[in-house]
């Protein structure tokens, strides 16, 4: 008998813990701000940016997008006196934190722009995600172009938008 009520308190644990790990399978991701920076029409490079927010650990993996040719997640760090973006495998996105990504800091990279970005337009964007059980969601969003980060980054006749503001420096991978 205490065998027995043993092994019925096992199931409803291992049940329970069962519906907990289902739960956090479902990990959502919010999308707060989401912007891409305008383009002048020789420019081939712009930047994405937008909180994140996971329920649960997740990481973004990867991004896509049919306005260009690359899409890829970048960092920016210093490297001397060198501001300097790499790409990176994943972004890690802890539970309940807002993760950032802003000019001079995380950014969803485009290059090979296939169309310039018009401030007013939106472009469709996808996010790809993983949660900390390996289950991959894809989050689609409408991204709203914008002429500019912040009023004191705009250049004021930009021959080239891309060399004002925090994403402004040279691309060197
Ligand atoms: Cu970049």
């Amino acid at each position: 008998m205490t065998l027995r009520f043993d092994r019925l308190a096992r199931a409803a644990a291992l049940a329970a813990a069962m519906g907990l790990s289902a739960a956090a399978a479902c990990a959502q991701v919010s999308v707060e701000q989401p912007w891409a920076r305008a383009t002048v029409a020789s420019q081939k490079s712009s930047g994405v940016f937008m909180n994140l927010k996971a329920t649960g650990d997740a990481r973004l993996v990867g991004v896509s997008t049919p306005v260009a040719g690359v899409a890829e997640v970048h960092e920016m760090r210093m490297d001397g006196d060198v501001m300097r973006m790499r790409a990176i495998e994943a972004l890690p996105l802890p539970a309940g934190q807002t993760v950032a990504l802003k000019p001079g800091g995380y950014h969803v990279m485009l290059m090979d722009l296939k169309q310039p970005l018009k401030a007013g337009d939106r472009l469709p964007l996808t996010l790809r995600i993983v949660d900390a059980q390996g289950k991959q969601q894809d989050v689609a969003l409408e991204v709203p172009i914008r002429a500019m980060g912040s009023a004191a980054a705009a250049p004021a006749h930009g021959a080239d938008g891309a060399a004002a503001g925090g994403h402004g420096t040279p691309h060197k991978h």
